[in-house]
């Protein structure tokens, strides 16, 4: 899972950044230039843990995720985002937009005070806008060669009514998001760089304490005291543990981060336990057994006879296989089977 961390200049991505991935970039003020760094977490798991320590595995493989610290947005471009842009955030399954609610005098604001609700509006409009632009010059390129009557016609008056339906929508100041999209016509949207089709998370970067502003908005608001986080994130656990009893906080900012992008990117969690390996796999939650074999290897996907399948949490608890076997609780499932977050899935196959 990849996820861009986005927002205007001095927002707090860094420190966010260095929050989610316990790193230590420095917080240099580099207004107006473009940056990207990437650092790849391990997602925290118990389960996976107890998973492993029940059959002694001898690996522990996490599921993963990427972060990258974007910035460049917000420099009020009209010819919409720059190209080495749009590539890195092209690429990102969601974004994570990072707006300031923070007070700190030490801190310019860009826009000379502080507006969540206002810096969200101006970002979304950044987001429309590069789309717009793409939207325009593609549409006017699949006009061009309807007329010199190039590759088939019915095709490009599809292309058409494609870059209608999305110009129609831009127009109208919505998101690409808010419309449905097939498989197909979804990674057509990342190929051109159209952002507002992303899954967007936002966290609201608090200061020490503060409540979290209203913000009228129908996206994913998380609430984060960003500086904080960061100071937390370089402590072991055990003191961040006493840290974070200390400051009101039931538990650290990356794993609620983690939670809502799981949500956001509509995933869950699926398991193979073995004594060599124990590995936690990400899945759609609407995913097949079949698609689960094929998260762990086409092979395994192309000669999928049945696969034996238990929720690891009731495995934990009558601990082990056997037991699981005995009550019934390990079942034999056929490639349709909707996968559950949690399962444990060991899959029969012949190639
Ligand atoms: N008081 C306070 N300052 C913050 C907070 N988050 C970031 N800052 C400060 O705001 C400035 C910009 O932060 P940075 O993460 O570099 O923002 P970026 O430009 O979006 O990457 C730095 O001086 C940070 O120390 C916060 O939660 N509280
Ligand atoms: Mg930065």
């Amino acid at each position: 899972m990849k996820l861009g961390i986005i927002g205007l200049p001095q927002a707090g991505k860094t420190t966010i950044f260095n929050a989610l991935t316990r790193s230590t970039r420095p917080l240099a003020m580099s207004a107006g230039r473009i940056e990207i760094t990437t650092a790849v977490v391990d997602v925290p798991d118990e389960r996976l843990d107890k998973l492993a320590a029940l059959f002694k595995s001898k690996k522990i493989v996490h599921a993963q995720i990427s972060f990258a610290d974007v910035a460049g947005m917000g420099s009020g471009e009209a010819k919409g985002l720059s190209s080495q842009l749009l590539n890195a955030l092209s690429g990102m399954d969601g974004l994570v937009l990072v707006l300031r609610a923070f007070e700190d005098e030490s801190v310019p604001h860009p826009a000379g005070r502080v507006d969540a609700a206002r810096d969200l509006r101006a970002v979304e409009d950044e987001l429309l806008l590069n789309d717009l632009i793409i939207v325009e010059r593609r549409s006017q390129k699949v006009s061009e060669e309807r007329s010199k009557g190039g590759r088939d016609i019915p095709t490009l008056e599809r292309e058409l009514a494609f870059f209608k339906r999305l110009n129609d929508t831009l127009v109208a100041n919505q998101p690409l998001r808010t419309l449905q999209f097939s498989e197909d016509e979804l990674s057509k949207l990342n190929g051109l760089g159209l952002l507002s089709a992303k899954p967007l998370l936002v966290v609201l970067n608090l200061g020490e304490g503060q409540a979290e502003p209203k913000t009228e908005t129908k996206l994913p608001v998380l609430g984060l005291q960003g500086k904080l986080e960061m100071d937390l994130a370089q402590l072991s656990a055990e003191d961040a543990q006493s840290f974070l009893q200390e400051y009101g906080l039931t538990e650290i900012g990356a794993r609620r981060v983690i939670r809502a992008a799981y949500d956001l990117l509509n995933t869950q969690t699926f398991y193979t336990v073995a004594e060599p390996e124990a590995h936690a796999w990400m899945l759609a939650r609407d995913a097949s057994a079949l698609e689960a074999a094929g998260a762990i290897h086409s092979d395994i996907a192309r000669g999928f006879i049945r696969a034996e399948i238990v929720a690891g949490d009731e495995l934990l608890e009558l601990g082990g296989l056997a037991a699981a076997r005995d009550k019934r609780r390990l079942r034999l499932e056929g490639k349709e089977y909707p996968m559950k977050d949690g399962d444990v899935i060991n899959v029969r196959f012949n190639v």
